[in-house]
């Protein structure tokens, strides 16, 4: 059974592209994914198919009805074959992350309804299992919030991505970001690959991998650190860079 998404959106033209990128668009036509587009505007029932209206209590902007997106998802719903988790896409959301990636990965599919202008009426909410943002930022809509969780999860169904190897130890899986890579040419830029790549010393190269992604993790992502799971080696070589003073602010 292929793994589902529906998405609920008001413009499912946006999501036109994503059909004929090389990855997902294999997989949509080899059957391993499905992508389901429903336009709420179908369940308005006003001649002039209205989707938002002002708010209550006043405010600028406008916002999304809940009679026309919850008649729509309720109809999505007695047609899906299995019922997957509904995440309303929000700036208001808790923050997605690699684990909640995985965790959908394991079900059947997601549905995703994506806002647009103000948000949703608050009663909405208690259709939907989940409320979820992609970042501290504000997007116009849920759309493109969609796109990044469709394209995190899809690569993590077998089949979609060829090397499944290449998932293992990757940025984010275990808490730690990922270590620098380099390939041809040897110099670029006046850069050398670091001699330790060129070794040949297999177990050299894992302990400057690992001392590489503590050192980026401590640099770039401080707040990772306090969840990841570090070895007493790990912790010294830490605290061995922090007797050297903290990073250096302005260098990626
Ligand atoms: Cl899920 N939606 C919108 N509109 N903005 C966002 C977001 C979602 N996540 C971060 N910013």
């Amino acid at each position: 059974m292929a793994y589902r998404f529906d998405i609920l959106t008001l413009f499912p033209g946006l999501f036109s592209g994503l059909r004929q990128e090389s990855l997902l668009g294999k997989a949509l036509d080899a059957g391993t994914l499905d992508l389901q587009l429903h336009d709420w505007r179908r369940f308005t029932t006003d001649k002039h198919h209205t989707a938002d209206d002002a708010p209550f209590g006043g405010g600028a902007g406008l916002l999304l009805k809940p009679d026309p997106v919850v008649a729509c998802l309720q109809d999505l719903q007695t047609k899906q074959p299995f019922a997957s988790p509904v995440l309303l896409l929000s700036p208001a959301g808790r923050l997605f992350r690699q684990q909640d990636a995985h965790a959908w990965a394991q079900g059947p599919g997601l549905t995703l309804l994506c806002g647009r202008y103000e948000g949703f009426d608050a009663r909405v909410e208690t259709s939907v299992d989940d409320v979820i943002s992609i970042g501290d930022y504000v997007l116009n809509g849920g759309e493109v919030a969609a796109m990044v969780i469709l394209e995190a999860v899809a690569r993590l169904i077998p089949g979609v991505i060829g090397n499944a190897a290449s998932l293992h130890d990757e940025s984010h899986a275990d808490g730690l970001l990922e270590y620098p890579q380099y390939t041809r040419p040897r110099t670029f830029a006046g850069q050398d690959v670091p001699d330790i790549l060129l070794s040949g010393d297999h177990a050299k190269i894992a302990q400057w991998r690992r001392q590489q992604r503590l050192q980026r993790t401590r640099q770039r992502r401080p707040d990772l650190l306090v969840n990841a799971t570090l070895s007493a080696q790990d912790a010294g070589f830490l605290a061995a860079l922090d007797a050297l003073g903290p990073p250096e602010p302005g260098r990626p």
